[in-house]
């Protein structure tokens, strides 16, 4: 712990890449391991456009449960340990894999979402994305503050009961089904986002990867890109993951533990 507090005293520029590692302890499962969403449900079932196209109504039922159970989380010590960061250090960026929004939650200003955020909307066939409250207006269902309002219950009685009969949100510009905000497997990531998490990498002396299993890319190369320019790459994972062997410093603990220690 010592080792990395006096290099972050002398550094500039700070990057922290976070994955769904950070949210576990705010009762979000991850994708990969033992407990991981990917072990009980069939990604290519459910986060591909094909897949939507095929079943909209199965994969708008799935997302649903997932958004249910994110609006009744908060952010836990590790979100708001990322949050702190950005006030330390003269330039700083959080690039997130979550489509949780915890981090705005935690009070994190200075981010981007590299695979979208689950409470928006996105028209696959005309583009148009639908920012979180134009999106509730269109589709209520999708609502945070909604669904945070019912039980598992009355999701699956009341919300899924309408979803099978149909209502499904239409798109204003081209009538086609909105799909979540979310980037699926084989869908290019927000250009801009990307643009500026490789560039921001590029340029930090110290970058951070937090609770990702550096699987899924082109997110798991931002850290290597990193190391590559002259960071120093810090691993917080109680796992080891395809990045640890270039790492300056690992963490072998959980992000809410770890983090804290490290900016207090
Ligand atoms: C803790 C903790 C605690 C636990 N504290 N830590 C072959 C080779 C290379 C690439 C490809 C390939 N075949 C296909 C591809 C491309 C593909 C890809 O990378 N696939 C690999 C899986 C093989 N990528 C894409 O398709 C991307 N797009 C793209 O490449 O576009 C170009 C293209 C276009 C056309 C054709 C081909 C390419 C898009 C990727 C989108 C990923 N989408 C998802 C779903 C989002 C929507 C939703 O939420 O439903 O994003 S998948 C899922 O994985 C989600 C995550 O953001 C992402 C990363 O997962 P993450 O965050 O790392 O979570 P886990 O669960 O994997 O790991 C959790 C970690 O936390 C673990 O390490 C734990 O140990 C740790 N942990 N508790 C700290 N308390
Ligand atoms: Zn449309």
């Amino acid at each position: 712990m010592k080792g990395i507090v006096e290099v972050l005293k002398r550094a500039g520029k700070v990057g922290v890449l976070t994955g769904a590692g950070i949210s576990a302890e705010s009762g979000i499962p991850t994708f990969r391991g033992k407990d991981g969403l990917w072990n009980r449900f069939d990604p290519t079932e459910l986060a591909t456009y094909e897949a939507f196209l095929r079943n909209p109504k199965l994969v708008w039922k799935w997302y649903l449960w997932r958004m249910h159970l994110i609006s009744k989380a908060r952010p836990n010590p590790g979100h708001y340990a990322v949050a702190e960061m950005e006030n330390l250090f003269p330039g700083f960026l959080l690039i997130t894999q979550n489509v949780d929004g915890l981090h705005r939650l935690a009070g994190s200003k200075k981010f981007v979402e590299l695979h979208g955020n689950i409470f928006q909307g996105k028209c696959r066939s005309c583009g148009r994305l639908y920012l979180e409250e134009e999106f509730s207006s269109l589709w209520p269902f999708s609502s945070r503050g909604f669904l945070s309002s019912i039980t598992e219950e009355e999701l699956k009685e009341k919300v899924f009961s309408e979803v099978d009969k149909g209502n499904l949100p239409e798109c204003l510009t081209c009538k086609s089904i909105v799909g979540p905000g979310v980037v699926w497997f084989g869908e290019s990531l927000p250009e801009e986002a990307l643009e500026r998490a490789f560039s921001f990498a590029s340029e930090s002396d110290v970058f951070f990867s937090v609770g990702t299993s550096a699987l899924v890319q082109p997110a798991a190369s931002i850290p290597l890109l990193a190391k590559r320019s002259g960071a120093v790459l810090v691993e917080v994972n109680p796992e080891e993951t395809p990045i640890s062997p270039y790492c300056d410093f690992v963490f072998r603990g959980s992000a809410s533990e770890v983090l804290p220690q490290i900016v207090s």
